[in-house]
């Protein structure tokens, strides 16, 4: 089944005020605003209907969304982000929820998960360890992932650089396929399944949404577009330049379901 509902929220004035470590300069508000609506319009021709929040000024990081929440086809859980500064983020993003998952679960102190590092491959999920997840966030998903008899493996990123989140560098293109970078490729956690490295120079690619039939990827990387489309996916590239620059891809600006 494919996904019918999307959460999106635009940046706000404060964007440029985010947790970055990019050194690509300060994203522009106003081309970071056009993209998130080309973005919005893309998954709405895809036949989502979209959940628009208000921005949010007082969390600069607000409008990656996916981070806060993790929805899957038998409940939601709503997320302990790592960074302080983004905590209260999960505040509107759970009201939205409330609305379709009457019993929304949620992570607990001590621990910490960002959306940006769970990977729904299907039945199973894979969780990152990062600076933003801890173990026992990690542990917390899992066990509430095996209620509803989802398998998950838990893959260790803090030693990998470049990567923020475990989806910076990993994702999932049906069935057992992934597309990964190199150093996710040769971890254990994803023995048994068909990976698609990401091409040299491109691994910023790495992080693309399958959203029904189609892949959302990154706009500017032309060897791993030409790669997934000859898998057969409609490819939509998607300008989100001003939001890589704060560390975002594709995947951080929607909690689908
Ligand atoms: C942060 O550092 O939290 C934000 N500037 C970027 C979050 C990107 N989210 C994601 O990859 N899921």
């Amino acid at each position: 089944m494919g996904f019918t509902r999307a959460i999106v929220r635009p940046p706000a004035a404060t964007f440029a005020d985010g947790i970055t470590s990019s050194h690509l300069g300060p994203p522009n508000v106003a081309l970071a605003l056009a993209q998130h609506e080309a973005y919005c319009r893309t998954l709405e021709r895809l036949g989502l209907s979209l959940v628009r929040l208000d921005a949010d000024p007082s969390f600069p990081d607000s409008t990656f969304v996916e981070d806060a929440a993790i929805v899957t086809t038998c409940g939601a859980i709503l997320t302990r982000p790592g960074a302080p500064s983004r905590a209260g983020e999960v505040t509107a993003v759970g009201a939205a929820l409330r609305r379709w998952f009457a019993d929304l679960a949620e992570i607990v102190a001590p621990g910490t998960v960002d959306g940006g590092d769970v990977c729904e491959a299907g039945d199973h999920f894979f969780i990152g360890l990062s600076q933003r997840t801890n173990r026992e966030g990690a542990a917390q998903l899992a066990e509430w992932l095996a209620r509803f008899g989802f398998g998950s493996s838990a893959i260790d990123i803090r030693g990998m650089p470049g990567l923020l989140h475990l989806k910076t560098g990993l994702s999932w293109l049906g069935g057992r396929r992934l597309l990964a970078t190199r150093e996710i490729a040769g971890h254990e956690g994803v023995k048994g399944w068909e990976v698609v490295l990401v091409p040299e120079d491109e691994e910023w690619a790495a992080n693309c949404i399958m959203v029904n039939d189609a892949l959302l990827v990154s706009r500017g990387f032309p060897v791993t577009s030409a790669l997934l489309g000859g898998l057969g996916f409609e490819i939509v590239p998607l300008d989100v330049s001003e939001y890589r620059k704060m560390d975002g891809g594709p995947s951080c600006l929607s909690v689908r379901w």
